[in-house]
C-alpha cells in the first residue's frame, strides 16, 4: 500500500516539474535555434568531432554516430541477422548467432563500452551486452565489425553488463532475473532462496579475445547495472540490486516492500587472486563462444560446458552489500572513484555512498547482519551524502571533466548537474520526453571530456514528422561545456538506444581499416583471380568460385545447376580500392543478399526451386556499368 502511494505522489509531482520546465524553455527556444545551429553544423565535406556508438536496443545492433551533427554513419550488426550487407546470413558470419539454443537471430543489446587503459577510454575495441540471451559481443574499433560473441551460461537477463575496468581486464556481465543455478525444473513460488544471481567475470586477453573466468554465486536478487571502480576503488566492482524481496511475482506490487534494498560491492581482484590459487570449483554450463577469424574469414564457434563457481562466502572481505534505498537502477561510480552513485528510481534523491567510508567500515565490522552470509554494512557508515529532491525517478548519472555530475530523471522527464562532493543542485533541463540513459564522452572513465551530452529519451511524441504509430527514439545533444545545459539538437536513433559511448574521432579515424588485403586472403573458397574461378560439384551441392570486379562477375553464366542441388557461390571481391564493394543476390533467394568488401570472400547459399534461366546481380552502385553487373544461372530439372 505504501509503494502505491508513493507513486501517485511521484506522478502529481511529475507533472509539476514537467510544465515548469516546459514554459521556460519556449522563452528561451528562439534566441537558441541560431547559437545552436553554429554549433552542431559541420560543413559538407567536414568530419565530425566524435564517433557515437549508440546501443539499438531491441534492434540488437549498435549504430555509430557523428557528434555534434548527429549524422548516422553506420549500424553494425552484432546480435541480429543484418540483410543489409548478410550478416548472419552468410556462411561466413551466421556461426556468431550460434548459443546453445540454436542459431539465435535476434538480440536485445543495451550497454555499450569502450575499452580502456589505465581508465582512460582506449578505442581498441567496444563491448556490448544481449540482454534476452545471454551474450556479451566484442566489435573492432579498427573494422567496425563483431568479431567474438560469448554466451553467458546460467544468466538469464543479462543486463547488468558490458562494463569493463579499468585496463579492460574483464569484462563484467550479471545477471537481471534471479534463476534456478544450474537450470532445473521446480515450483516457481519456491524461488525465495533457491534461485541465485551469478555474476560473470570475463577476461579479456592482449587481443581482445574474451574467456570467462569466474562466476561469483551470489543470492537470488535482481541485479540490474553495474559499474567498475577505478583510481583509489579499482579492483572492485558495483551492482545495484531490486527485488531483494525475492518476489516471484510482481502483480502485487511485491518487489518494492523493502525501502532499501542493495548496492553489491565486488572485489574482483581478490577473487581473481583467489582463484588463481585454485580456489573455487567448476560447474557444468553449456554455452557457446564464437570468433570470427580474420585469417580464414570464418567464424571458429565452440561450445564449452564447464565454468567456475566462486562462494562468496568462501573468500571474506571479498563482498558486501551497502543498503540503497528505493529500488536503485543505475550504479555510477564518479571519475575518482571515491563516489558510488545509487539511482533509487522510485525516490526523488540520490544516494551516494564513499568508497573510503566503505572500507572503514569494513574494516570496523560496521555491519547490520548479513543476507545469505554476505555482510550488509550499516547505511550511515558508507553514506557520502545525498542529493535531494533533486527530480523523480532517477535513472542514470555520468561526469564531466569539472567535477560535476549529471542525472536522468525518467518520471520529471529532465537533466540534472550537481556538484559531487557538495551535492547541490546546478542546473536541470528538460528532455523530450522521458529520458533513460545520457552519455558524456568518457564519462564513465577517469578523464571525462566535458564537451557534448546526449540524453537517449524513451518516448518521442510530438518531436518529429508523424510516422504512424512507431515513431523511432529521440537523442538530445547538449552544449555542457558552460554553467548551464545548453540543448542544441534532437536526432532519431535506431532502435531503443539504452546507452551509448563516444570517443573523440582523431583516437580512432587513422586506424580505421580501409581494405582487406586480397594477398592476405586465406578464405578456404576464395578466388584471387579470374584463372582461380570455377564451379565444383560434390554430390548434391555445387561450389561456385566466382570473382567481383568493375563491372562484371566472373563467371557470369553458368549451368549443369539441377532442381534439388544446394549452390554455394562463394565471392571474392578483387577490388583494393577503398570503399567499393559490390554487392551479389540471386533471384528466390531465401537468405539475404552478399555485400562484399574489397579483397573478402563471402558465401550465401541458393537452392534452386524450378527450371529456367535466372539471374543474379550486384546489388551495390559501384560503377557506370553497374548495371551491366548481371549473370544468369540456367537450372534444369531434378
Ligand atoms: S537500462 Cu536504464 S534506461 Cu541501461 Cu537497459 Cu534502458
Ligand atoms: Cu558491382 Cu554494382
Amino acid at each position: 500500500m505504501k509503494t502505491i502511494t508513493n507513486f501517485i505522489a511521484v506522478f502529481a509531482l511529475a507533472a509539476i516539474f514537467t510544465s515548469c520546465n516546459q514554459n521556460d524553455e519556449g522563452e528561451k527556444s528562439g534566441a537558441m535555434a541560431s547559437s545552436a545551429a553554429e554549433k552542431v553544423y559541420v560543413s559538407p565535406g567536414e568530419h565530425d568531432e566524435y564517433y557515437a556508438f549508440l546501443s539499438g536496443g531491441y534492434s540488437g545492433n549498435l549504430t555509430v554516430y557523428g557528434l555534434p551533427s548527429g549524422r548516422m554513419l553506420k549500424e553494425i550488426p552484432v546480435f541480429s541477422q543484418f540483410p543489409t550487407n548478410g550478416y548472419g546470413y552468410s556462411e561466413e558470419t551466421k556461426d556468431m548467432l550460434k548459443t546453445s539454443f540454436g542459431m539465435v537471430p535476434w538480440g536485445d543489446s543495451h550497454h555499450p563500452d569502450i575499452s580502456q587503459t589505465n581508465g582512460e577510454i582506449d578505442g581498441r575495441w567496444i563491448f556490448i551486452n544481449e540482454n534476452n540471451t545471454p551474450r556479451i559481443a566484442r566489435i573492432s574499433l579498427e573494422t567496425f565489425e563483431t568479431e567474438e560473441i560469448i554466451e553467458i551460461p546460467h544468466s538469464a537477463g543479462n543486463h547488468s553488463s558490458s562494463y569493463v575496468t579499468e585496463n579492460t581486464e574483464y569484462v563484467v556481465a550479471g545477471t537481471r532475473f534471479s534463476v534456478p543455478y544450474p537450470q532445473k525444473d521446480m515450483p516457481i513460488d519456491e524461488m525465495k532462496g533457491n534461485f541465485r544471481g551469478p555474476l560473470t567475470f570475463i577476461a579479456v586477453g592482449d587481443d581482445g579475445h574474451m574467456e570467462i573466468d569466474f562466476q561469483i554465486d551470489m543470492p537470488g536478487f535482481n541485479y540490474d547495472l553495474s559499474h567498475p571502480g577505478r583510481g583509489e576503488s579499482h579492483g572492485w566492482f558495483f551492482f545495484t540490486t531490486y527485488n531483494t524481496e525475492e518476489s516471484h511475482t510482481m502483480q502485487e506490487v511485491n518487489a518494492s516492500q523493502n525501502d532499501k534494498d542493495f548496492i553489491a560491492a565486488v572485489n574482483w581482484q581478490k577473487i581473481s587472486e583467489y582463484v588463481e590459487n585454485g580456489g573455487g570449483e567448476t560447474m557444468d554450463a553449456e554455452y557457446v563462444h564464437n570468433i570470427f577469424d580474420h585469417d580464414t574469414q570464418t567464424t571458429i564457434s565452440t561450445t564449452k560446458n564447464e565454468v567456475l563457481r566462486v562462494d562468496p562466502r568462501d573468500v571474506p572481505g571479498a563482498v558486501f552489500f551497502m543498503p540503497t534505498p528505493k529500488s536503485p537502477h543505475g550504479c555510477d561510480v564518479d571519475p575518482s572513484g571515491e563516489y558510488i552513485i545509487g539511482n533509487g528510481k522510485l525516490s526523488s534523491d540520490l544516494t551516494v555512498h564513499s568508497f573510503s567510508k566503505m572500507l572503514a567500515a569494513i574494516e570496523n565490522e560496521e555491519f547490520d547482519g548479513d543476507a545469505y552470509g554476505i555482510p550488509v554494512l550499516n547505511f550511515e557508515s558508507t553514506l557520502a551524502g545525498t542529493v535531494k529532491g533533486a527530480g523523480l525517478g532517477p535513472l542514470h548519472t555520468e561526469f564531466d571533466d569539472k567535477g560535476n555530475a549529471y542525472t536522468t530523471f525518467f518520471i520529471s522527464s529532465e537533466v540534472v548537474k550537481w556538484k559531487v562532493g557538495t551535492w547541490e543542485v546546478l542546473d536541470r533541463q528538460p528532455s523530450y520526453y522521458s529520458v533513460g540513459h545520457l552519455m558524456i564522452s568518457g564519462g564513465n572513465s577517469r578523464k571525462p571530456d566535458g564537451k557534448y551530452m546526449i540524453s537517449l529519451n524513451k518516448i518521442t511524441k510530438d518531436r518529429y514528422l508523424p510516422t504512424g504509430p512507431e515513431l523511432e527514439h529521440s537523442a538530445q545533444l547538449f552544449d555542457i561545456s558552460g554553467d548551464k545545459m545548453e540543448l542544441l539538437l534532437d536526432f532519431p536513433t535506431h532502435g531503443e538506444p539504452h546507452y551509448a559511448a563516444a570517443i573523440k574521432a582523431d583516437k580512432i579515424k587513422e586506424s580505421s581499416k580501409k581494405i582487406y588485403r586480397l594477398d592476405e586472403n586465406n578464405h578456404k573458397y576464395a578466388a584471387l583471380n579470374e584463372g582461380e574461378t570455377k564451379m565444383v560439384r560434390e554430390g548434391n551441392e555445387v561450389h561456385v568460385y566466382m570473382t567481383t570486379v568493375r563491372s562484371h562477375f566472373a563467371p557470369d553464366n553458368l549451368e549443369g545447376i539441377h532442381v534439388g542441388d544446394k549452390v554455394y557461390f562463394h565471392v571474392t571481391n578483387l577490388e583494393q580500392d577503398f570503399d567499393v564493394p559490390h554487392g551479389f543476390a540471386v533471384i528466390g533467394a531465401n537468405t539475404s543478399e552478399l555485400l562484399i568488401m574489397p579483397g573478402q570472400t563471402k558465401t550465401i547459399t541458393w537452392e534452386p526451386k524450378k527450371p529456367g534461366v535466372w539471374p543474379f546481380y550486384c546489388t551495390d552502385f559501384c560503377s557506370a556499368l553497374h548495371q551491366e553487373m548481371q549473370g544468369y544461372i540456367r537450372v534444369s530439372a531434378e
